[in-house]
């Protein structure tokens, strides 16, 4: 299932997926604070990249909430790999904050890198049990505003792992069009 939306000059795709297979300049990683490989997505990427990608992480110190780290894809088709650690669902108004500076700073890191596509999975809504519907609208506003503004990012694909978090997606861009 595949969605796409032109966001000036750049591309926004939402579709199904695993994110370990998506071809990119980067894929990102919905990691946890010591970057160690853990389960869900972040399980998944480092089984595809390989050992070479937690010998990396280890020497990065960790990344704070909110935060994104870069480094080598490794055996993965993506040519980075961008760690960034959502929040862990709590229900206080600094979730939103935390979960929007990780879609924020992701970004900001492939542009300073030269990095032109990036595929994000849905952070936060797996094991940090961020409710989808409510993380769906920051990703999207906070991925839409970044375009708006950095036309050198040429595609973001939201890559989701089940036909239900991808029509929670696709409703949430629906209704931000309408606004
Ligand atoms: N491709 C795309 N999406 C996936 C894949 C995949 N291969 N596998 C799972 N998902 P989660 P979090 C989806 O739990 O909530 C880890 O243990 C999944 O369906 O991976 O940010 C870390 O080490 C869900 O929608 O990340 C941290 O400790 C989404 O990815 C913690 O979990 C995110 O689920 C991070 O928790």
């Amino acid at each position: 299932m595949l969605t796409k939306h032109k966001i000036k000059k750049s591309i926004l795709e939402i579709k199904t997926g695993d994110i370990t297979e998506e071809e990119a300049g980067a894929i990102v990683n919905a990691a946890n604070r010591e970057l160690s490989p853990g389960g869900g997505v972040s399980g998944a990427i480092h089984e595809a990249s390989g050992p070479e990608l937690w010998k990396e992480c280890k020497k990065l110190g960790g990344c704070d909430t909110g935060e994104a780290k870069l480094t080598g894809g490794y055996k993965l088709k993506a040519k980075h790999v961008i760690h960034t650690v959502g929040p862990i669902y709590s229900g206080k108004t600094s979730d939103g904050t935390d979960l929007k500076n990780s879609y924020y700073n992701s970004l900001l890191l492939a542009s300073r890198n030269n990095i032109k596509s990036i595929a994000f999975p849905s952070i936060s809504t797996g094991v940090f049990s961020y409710p989808a519907g409510e993380a769906s609208l920051i990703a999207l506003k906070t991925i839409i505003s970044f375009l708006e503004e950095h036309p050198e990012i040429e595609l973001v694909k939201m890559v989701l792992f089940t036909e239900r978090d991808y029509h929670t997606y696709k409703s949430s861009l629906e209704m931000i069009l309408k606004e």
